[in-house]
């Protein structure tokens, strides 16, 4: 039983500890950490698990064998760091860091600690529709992929979202998962701005659109929509030489009633992406009773933030910019 320290007490980490304690079979939450003090002493209460006001102090615990980091985006580079210093494997909510200068740290930490320590929760990778997408893709049924078109809208946004959070918070998954259901890295990337949704926070850019090129040319465009209004609707579709492959939507029932057919459209994340957020810390918990993490490295994370920064610089610069991404270090291959 891998026994687990949570950091963040807010909905995912809550959904996490819920997740470890009640669904994955072979992790146990022994301690949370949580900067709302109260918050954290009744999630610690309802589970039966110490608290620790401070991060580093959850880190500390000699019983703590492993840390899953779900904080504010701005503090995650730091409690990464504290565990790969501690020598304790991360599992930490994505974005890795706030820039791609953090996430760098990392790498270099990690390589100097010299053991595969941190996974990123880039949880789309885990998703049983993505798998299938990118199985077809590898067993060349469609031939060579020359297009990606791809969405990604929330229903609704905060009060304190930003322009930056719709492509390094939300925007990061596609940059993320595209580039690992192609199997290769970016090129170039540039973001166009559209006509407006009136019902977006005023300054805030909604919808954009992010376009990225890949080395070998694939062309992909994403529109993220912090506003849709409707529902949190993930699309994905790749075209290939001899046909084209469609993310399925998740299996849920069709209802005929009224003169209608449907089906229900989820509002958030944690609803449409339960399945592969419960096979994500399954196989992260195997991975690690073999010796290491096996999924989403600190490369990707540095990877996905890099291509991040770049696409922000470029809407700003509105024009496409390189994507510079050194060569993957033989510790990541
Ligand atoms: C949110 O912060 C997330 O983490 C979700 O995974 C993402 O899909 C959503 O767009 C973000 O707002």
């Amino acid at each position: 039983m891998l026994k687990v320290g949570v950091i963040g007490c807010g909905m995912i980490g809550r959904d996490h500890i819920r997740r470890m304690t009640e669904v994955v079979t072979g992790t146990q939450v022994v301690a949370v950490s949580e900067a709302m003090v109260e918050n954290g002493r009744r999630v610690a209460a309802q589970y039966g698990c110490k608290f620790y006001e401070q991060g580093e102090e959850l880190i500390a615990d000699p019983e703590v064998e492993a840390v899953v980091v779900c904080t504010a985006d701005d503090t995650h580079a730091r409690f990464v760091l504290r565990c790969i210093a501690a020598g304790k494997p991360v599992l930490c909510e994505k974005p890795l860091g706030v820039s791609a200068e953090e996430c760098r740290r990392i790498v270099d930490a990690e390589m100097q600690a010299g053991k595969r320590l941190v996974q990123v929760g880039f949880m789309r990778r885990y998703d049983r529709g993505y798998r299938a997408l990118k199985q077809q893709i590898e067993q060349g049924a469609i031939g060579e992929p020359l297009m990606i078109h791809a969405c990604h809208r929330n229903l609704s946004h905060t009060h304190w979202h930003t322009s930056d959070m719709t492509i390094k918070n939300s925007g990061i998954h596609e940059i993320d998962v595209l580039r690992w259901l192609l199997g290769e890295d970016y090129e170039s990337g540039q973001v166009l701005t559209v006509k407006q949704n009136r019902s977006a926070s005023a300054g805030l850019l909604d919808p954009q659109i992010m376009l990225l090129k890949t080395k070998s040319g694939t062309r992909i465009d994403v529109e993220v929509n912090m506003s849709s209004g409707y529902g949190y609707d993930i699309q994905c579709e790749v075209v290939g030489e001899q046909g084209t492959l469609r993310l399925p939507d998740p299996a849920t029932i069709v209802v005929r009633a009224g003169g209608a057919r449907s089906y229900e459209i989820y509002d958030d994340w944690s609803k449409r992406f339960i399945e592969a957020y419960d096979t994500e810390f399954d196989e992260w918990a195997r991975s690690l009773a073999h010796g290491a993490p096996t999924g989403p490295s600190a490369w990707d994370g540095y990877a996905a933030c890099l291509a991040a920064d770049t696409l922000i610089r470029a809407r700003e610069a509105q024009q496409p910019l390189p994507i510079e991404l050194p060569e993957t270090p033989a510790f990541y291959r």
